[in-house]
């Protein structure tokens, strides 16, 4: 059996901007070369979308994608037994041959629907959360089984509670794979928190498709020897030097029950150039000639043919005293240069003395290019965190989700039960 998988798609990125296409393109790129080898499923390990509450055109982009993409298989899959704690046990079910997990860009409350589960409503696939299928899949060279395993996102600290609730066991006699979106620790070491590693992933799987981190990784399981495939995503989000490096792509997993085999395909992107740019003691004037020149150095480089180039150049270093962060004001080089190169540039590190807390949390949110009301909840939650607990936190979320979609007779539930923010 043959099973293409495909993450992090970010349906809907960079929505606005010039940038805004590369999402699909790289999508129906990635969906298009897995199709070629005729996969028999297809897995997507999480945030197909890049917002919870994606705008209308980013669901129709969506739904146009998947309908493709779902017109194209040419195999049955048909749940034949499902182990679930979200819902009810089933048999005999005709699902999409089309699975996923939902990650934590779809994430929302569990009142509420995300757009991956509006995707699994429209019969577009079927979203596993702490759940396990055995499905029956009817391809063009015969009829296998397989058991396909999902932990849709859930708050990173409480992954492990999941993961353990959960306790996904292999069914017997057939090709297991697991697909989770997740931060493990083995992955970012620089988290402090006591997250989830590894080595906690259970035993007798034969892949675990891991979400989440956005370059392509092929790991082993340190104590269980079983190959861990990050496919990583389809489009440049992070803009940073390892997302300059390494390609983007898909898996396509050749798997029955004698043989396995796992081959990394990649897709062409815009190609992304990361620059770091030190500096010490300067005035934003000096600043604004140094970083034209490096543009320029840049631009010879490049030819007209090839999709916009995106240069990133990441600012670290203290101005010269008396001046502020803001007063470094770059929108005119990225404009005189924006008909050559797309430019990003991060000035999250550019400090001077007078810098304030407040002025430094802004601009990191500003750089996630955050809607209005998202940039207003997160505001709130950096300023309140220290001082409150993670539920807490979650119902300050619901609050905001009913107000921002107008539900104010939710929102004042929610207000009712003000008890409960306080002491929960
Ligand atoms: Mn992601």
């Amino acid at each position: 059996m043959k099973i293409a998988v495909i993450s992090d798609m970010h349906l809907g990125y960079a929505i606005d901007t010039e940038l805004e296409n590369d999402s699909y393109d790289n999508a129906l790129q990635a969906i298009n070369i897995a199709l070629k080898q005729e996969p028999d499923l297809f897995l997507f390990p999480g945030d197909i979308f890049h917002n919870k509450i994606p705008k209308p055109e980013v669901l129709a982009k969506a739904i146009e994608l998947f309908s493709y993409l779902k017109s194209r298989i040419k195999s049955k899959s048909k749940i034949i037994e499902l182990k679930s704690s979200t819902r009810a046990p089933t048999s005999e079910l005709n699902i999409p041959s089309i699975i996923s997990i939902y990650g934590t860009h779809e994430k929302r409350n569990p009142d509420n629907i995300n757009p991956i589960q509006l995707l699994e409503k429209a019969n577009l696939l079927y979203n596993l959360h702490a759940e396990s299928a055995l499905i029956k899949v009817e391809g063009e060279k015969g009829t296998s089984n397989i058991g396909i395993h999902g932990l849709s996102g859930v708050p990173d600290q409480y992954a492990r509670e999941h993961l353990t609730s959960w306790n996904p066991a292999p069914f017997p006699g057939v090709p297991n794979l697991l697909m989770i979106h997740q931060t493990f620790k083995d992955l970012i070491p620089a988290i402090t928190e006591d997250i989830l590693e590894l080595s906690e992933l259970p035993e007798g799987f034969d892949y675990f498709l891991l979400g989440h981190i956005h370059w392509n990784q092929e790991l082993k399981h340190p104590k269980y020897n079983i190959p861990i495939l990050l496919p990583g995503s389809t489009v440049l989000t992070q803009m940073n030097k390892v997302e300059s490096k390494i390609k983007k792509g898909l898996y396509i997993i050749d798997i029955t029950k004698e043989s396995k085999k796992a081959t990394f395909i990649p897709i062409n992107t815009r190609s992304l150039i990361y620059h770091s740019f030190e500096f010490e003691n300067k005035r934003p004037s000096e600043l604004i000639i140094e970083i034209s020149d490096l543009i320029e150095s840049y631009l010879k480089n490049i030819t007209e043919d090839q999709k916009k180039v995106l240069l990133k150049i990441k600012l670290k270093g203290k101005l010269a005293p008396g001046f502020l962060p803001t007063d470094l004001n770059l929108r005119n080089i990225i404009k005189k240069y924006s008909n050559k190169m797309i430019i990003n540039i991060d000035k999250k590190d550019v400090v001077s003395d007078e810098v304030t807390e407040g002025a430094k949390i802004l601009t990191e949110l500003k750089q996630k290019q955050l809607s209005v009301d998202q940039l207003g909840l997160s505001i709130l939650k950096e300023i309140i965190k220290p001082n409150i607990q993670e539920t807490q936190l979650q119902k300050i979320d619901n609050l905001f989700e009913h107000l921002s979609a107008g539900n104010l007779e939710k929102a004042e539930q929610t207000l009712a039960l003000g008890d409960n923010l306080k002491n929960d």
